[in-house]
């Protein structure tokens, strides 16, 4: 089956067992319990698709890239089966007048009740002239549209807190979403890019719950950013008993060992990355060698570099006779049992609803 909106056909209709296992997923990493299942598939099913307007200002598109290609299960496809993408200049077929004349219906007709999507930091000096499209700066665009809208969500690091544009010496002045606009809720999903399952639970937790989830101080909901990436991390191990790589390619990086001592950022990072981990090969960048360079974090460009140098503030074994500062081997056996917990929580919870739904044959 395919839709067509605003010129944009999308063959997104999924077979029902893929369709429940994105939200089982979905349903997982957000943490619901087993008898709220249903009542996420049911509003992920609503014909009454909540119409999306995604804006796209100072960013590399790696955000919409990231989500559109991604698998495990084809959360792009999910994505697209859930809501009603009415305006995306990378994917829409409009182009030129006919584009702004979508843009302009869609705020018209769902005054209030569409979702803004925005990807990428805004540009505030010398009047924004930095970010034009359609002859309005970004400014003036994120202005028009956010204040018609029901609630924003920033999609990555750039919207969220300004990302690689507004690293020093930040010459466009740009800022996030939230440095300019509050008038309605505002989330950030950030990560450079975030990973696709974030942005899925918190449109399933806006169309099940009718509201965006808990956030924490930066506006990160907290089901995607309350833990610490050194607390879930399969290397965590290494780090306790003080084993780890001195450079990239020796024995101790072959053997897995903690990659702290080549720059990991880890410590200093809040995501789920090493539980939700990206795609169905189920890597991560500290899984597959390289370190965190802390890419979910505010400032990240100014903070977390250089890159390949370990963070100064980290105590590690060994060292005045500490393990790591707050988090003991409690908090490791805690973060181990709840990334076990939460991948468990998917595969059940998608089971015993397949059980009682037969699956159906893919109709795209
Ligand atoms: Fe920013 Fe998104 Fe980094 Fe790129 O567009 S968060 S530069 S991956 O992709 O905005
Ligand atoms: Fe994992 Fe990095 Fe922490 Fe080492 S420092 S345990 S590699 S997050
Ligand atoms: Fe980014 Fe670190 Fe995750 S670099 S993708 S927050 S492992």
């Amino acid at each position: 089956m395919s839709r067509n909106v605003h010129g944009f056909d999308l063959e997104a209709r999924l077979n029902r067992r893929t369709f429940l296992k994105g939200c089982a997923m979905a349903a997982a990493a957000l943490g619901l319990s087993d008898d709220m299942f249903p009542k996420l598939v049911k509003a992920a099913s609503s014909p009454r698709r909540p119409p999306v307007v995604w804006l796209h200002f100072q960013e590399c598109t790696g955000c919409t890239e990231a989500l559109l290609r991604a698998s495990h299960p084809d959360i792009g496809r999910l994505i697209l089966d859930i809501i009603s993408l009415d305006y995306h200049e990378t994917v829409m077929a409009a182009a030129g007048n006919q584009a702004e004349e979508n843009l302009r219906s869609t705020l018209e007709r769902y005054n209030g009740r569409f979702l803004c999507v925005v990807e990428g930091a805004i540009p505030t000096k010398d009047g924004g002239i930095y970010c034009k499209i359609g002859g309005r700066t970004a400014m003036e665009i994120l202005e028009d549209v956010a204040p018609k809208s029901a609630a924003v969500i920033a999609i990555g690091t750039c919207a969220s807190f300004g990302g690689v544009q507004a690293a020093s010496p930040n010459p466009t002045g740009a800022v996030g979403v939230r440095d300019l606009f509050n008038a309605r809720p505002v989330i950030n999903i950030s990560g450079c890019p975030p990973n696709p399952v974030s942005f899925l639970g918190t449109v399933l937790h806006f169309l099940t719950f009718k509201r965006l989830p808990p956030t924490d101080q930066l506006g990160r909901p907290l089901f995607a950013y309350g833990r610490r990436i050194h607390d879930h991390c399969e290397r965590r191990p290494h780090f306790d008993e003080g084993r780890f790589a001195d450079q990239f390619g020796d024995s101790g990086h072959r053997e897995g060992y903690c990659l702290y001592k080549l720059g990991c950022k880890g410590p200093e990072t809040y995501s789920n990355c090493p539980t939700v981990r990206f795609n169905d090969v189920g890597a991560w960048p500290v899984g597959i060698g390289h370190g965190c360079i802390g890419c979910t974090e505010p400032r990240f460009w100014d903070t977390m570099t250089p890159f390949y140098e370990r963070l100064p503030h980290v105590s590690i074994p060994g060292t005045n006779g500490i393990s790591s500062s707050a988090d003991s081997a409690g908090s490791k056996i805690l973060g181990i049992t709840a990334a076990a917990i939460g991948i468990h929580a998917a595969a059940g919870i998608g089971k015993r609803f397949l059980k009682n739904k037969p699956a159906e044959t893919d109709n795209t």
